[in-house]
């Protein structure tokens, strides 16, 4: 059974990588260190198998393992929420389902891609999902999957158990108007890490997305800062954020992160082909890199940047 009320999903989220084997089949036991790791670090939930844990790149049964790894690892320290989107309604409902019967919180989903679907197909795609489980549903934004229109946003949150958005765009005035026509109680998680602090400060009432694995202290500093009014600390930690996501997203940055986790002692695999992974070489090129932009900014408090 779920343990966690919906409202109670706010702040820091990181969409959780998955641990791959070099040979590409789950890692359970890096996995669960992942886990133990950013739960330690004080995140205030995790979400699975979305983009950033390449669910895409997983078969039925592989997702469905993640998830109850993932579960049984976090054992209701953090509410978890579960992406649980395909292009096929019927199969998203089957992962609905899953998430539901071994205690997930809530589920999430893109709308389905590829086909150019309607809004009609998408409303029905929801509500279908939505209405399979008691779960409530988070409609992820997010342009890969085809961005969703205002107004539909507006007409899928009329669906019942569609409690929320996770919003992955840079449009954040949609963010504040969002808050202002579907009511406060009406959950925003805004998406792109280079923007946290905007979405915070246009209404989100947290933060999904993958640079949360890697640094999750700096973005609960940034959501602590938003919630102080402390607009200079936000700026600055903001500002440091941009610095290494700008350097990072110019490579296959879920390996470059599962590297830098390695230097904190963190075992976060590899990722799934037809992602890269980097080798040493590389790796010494992201360490130079992320040492020269630590003196130079002076960056203070990043617990990867002091472990280089
Ligand atoms: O919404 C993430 N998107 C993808 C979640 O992984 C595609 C974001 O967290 C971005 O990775 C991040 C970097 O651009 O903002």
């Amino acid at each position: 059974m779920s343990k966690f009320d919906v409202q109670e999903m706010k702040g820091v989220i990181p969409a959780l990588m998955t641990v791959f084997a070099e040979d590409e089949t789950i890692d359970e036991s890096g996995m669960r260190e992942l886990v133990d790791h950013l739960i330690n670090k004080g995140v205030n939930g995790l979400y699975l198998t979305g983009s950033t844990g390449e669910g895409f790149l997983m078969s039925m049964e592989e997702r469905k393992k993640v998830v109850e790894i993932v579960i049984d690892e976090a054992d209701n320290r953090v509410p978890i929420m579960v992406h649980v989107g395909t292009i096929g309604t019927k199969n998203s409902i089957k992962l609905a389902e899953h998430a539901y019967e071994k205690g997930a919180d809530a589920v999430s989903s893109v709308p389905p891609f590829y086909w150019n679907f309607d809004e009609e197909h998408i409303y029905n795609y929801y509500k279908d999902i939505a209405e399979a489980t008691p779960l409530p549903m988070i409609v992820y934004n997010i342009k890969l999957a085809g961005t969703i229109a205002y107004d539909s946003i507006k007409k899928l949150a009329a669906i019942e158990n569609v409690k929320g958005i996770k919003y992955t765009a840079t449009s954040h005035f949609e963010i504040a108007s969002i808050k202002d026509e579907l009511g406060e109680d009406f959950l925003v998680y805004s998406g792109a890490d280079e923007m946290a602090s905007s979405g915070l400060f246009n209404g989100a009432d947290g933060l999904i997305g993958s640079f949360y694995n890697l640094m999750p202290e700096l973005f609960m500093d940034i959501y602590e800062a938003v919630n102080n009014n402390d607009l200079k600390t936000a700026r600055i930690k903001q500002q440091n954020a941009v610095r290494i996501i700008k350097y990072s997203v110019q490579y296959d940055f879920y390996s470059l992160m599962r590297l830098a986790l390695g230097w904190l002692g963190v075992n976060a695999g590899y990722s799934r082909r037809p992602f890269k992974n980097y080798g040493a070489e590389k790796e010494a090129e992201f360490k130079a890199e992320f040492k020269k932009l630590k003196d130079k900014y002076k960056i203070e408090g990043i617990d990867f940047l002091d472990a280089i």
